[in-house]
């Protein structure tokens, strides 16, 4: 089961128009900051924030209770002045996890009125929680042939195959910076991986390594992830022959 929580911030629009037309460094400056205090609050409590369209966040929630939503709600509304809404939902998979939050919110099913906190919690702890770090094998190496730009470009390109392919088995992908991805699963996490580099090899295109890590929290699911990953570059390093999935548990 997984647990996602929606953070957006509320009119946020019409609160952008009421700056001016000169605003685009000060948006910048404060999606930066909203940023850093969500993703600080949240692992605080052993979740993890991924970014999406820098305005809108979500979070693994597997564990995290009403409470600890209504302490950090309390905590962004003291340190800014926009406010925020959460919208939590749990199911099998993450895609329908984050069905049920958007539907939570336009159905306006309230967990906390209060402090605008809506959706459906997932009352059980300790539920495992499968996190897929990829990551480009030698991204330095293209640096030698293409421009910092042209590879963005290409990672964007990737992200959007990624993306596409993951949701259509029912998980979600996000872009964490540089060359790297984190897929949140709650199944099958190894063989849906195979099939994906399967098709990178087939188009000839970038080579992905993936670490693979399962656990109770989001950030330790994730922190096995990584360290899989890192495992996967230990042995290539060392002289063998490297596999390119690995999964810690
Ligand atoms: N979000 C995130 N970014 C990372 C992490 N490790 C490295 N990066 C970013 O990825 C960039 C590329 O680093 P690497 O992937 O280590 O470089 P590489 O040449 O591809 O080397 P290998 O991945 O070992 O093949 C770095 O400049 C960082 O921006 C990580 O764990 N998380
Ligand atoms: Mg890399």
């Amino acid at each position: 089961m997984i647990q996602l929580t929606i953070i957006k911030i509320n009119d946020y629009g019409p609160w952008t128009l009421t700056l001016g037309s000169d605003r685009e460094h000060e948006l910048q400056m404060f999606q930066a900051s909203l940023y850093k205090e969500i993703q600080k609050l949240f692992s605080e409590k052993n979740s993890l924030v991924f970014l999406n369209r820098s305005d809108e966040f979500f979070a693994l929630t597997n564990g995290i209770t009403l409470d600890d939503h209504i302490e950090i709600q309390k905590n962004l509304e003291s340190s800014f002045n926009l406010k925020l809404s959460m919208t939590i939902g749990f199911a099998e998979t993450p895609f329908d996890a984050n069905l049920k939050a958007y539907e939570g919110k336009k159905s306006q099913v309230f967990l906390n009125k209060e402090h605008n906190i809506y959706g459906f919690l997932n009352g059980k702890k300790d539920e495992k929680v499968t996190i897929l770090h990829l990551d480009v094998d030698n991204i330095t190496s293209k640096l030698k042939t293409m421009s910092p730009y042209e590879i963005s470009s290409s990672i964007f390109g990737l992200y959007s195959k990624m993306s596409e392919f993951f949701l259509n088995k029912k998980a979600l992908t996000f872009f964490t910076g540089g060359d790297n991805f984190m897929v949140i699963t709650n199944e099958n996490a190894k063989q849906m991986a195979r099939e994906f580099l399967d098709i990178l090899k087939k188009e000839q295109r970038i080579t992905l390594n993936c670490g693979i890590g399962t656990g109770t929290s989001p950030r330790e699911a994730a922190k096995l992830a990584t360290k899989s990953l890192d495992t996967i570059r230990e042995i290539r390093d060392s002289g063998k022959e490297k596999p390119d999935i690995f999964e810690t548990s």
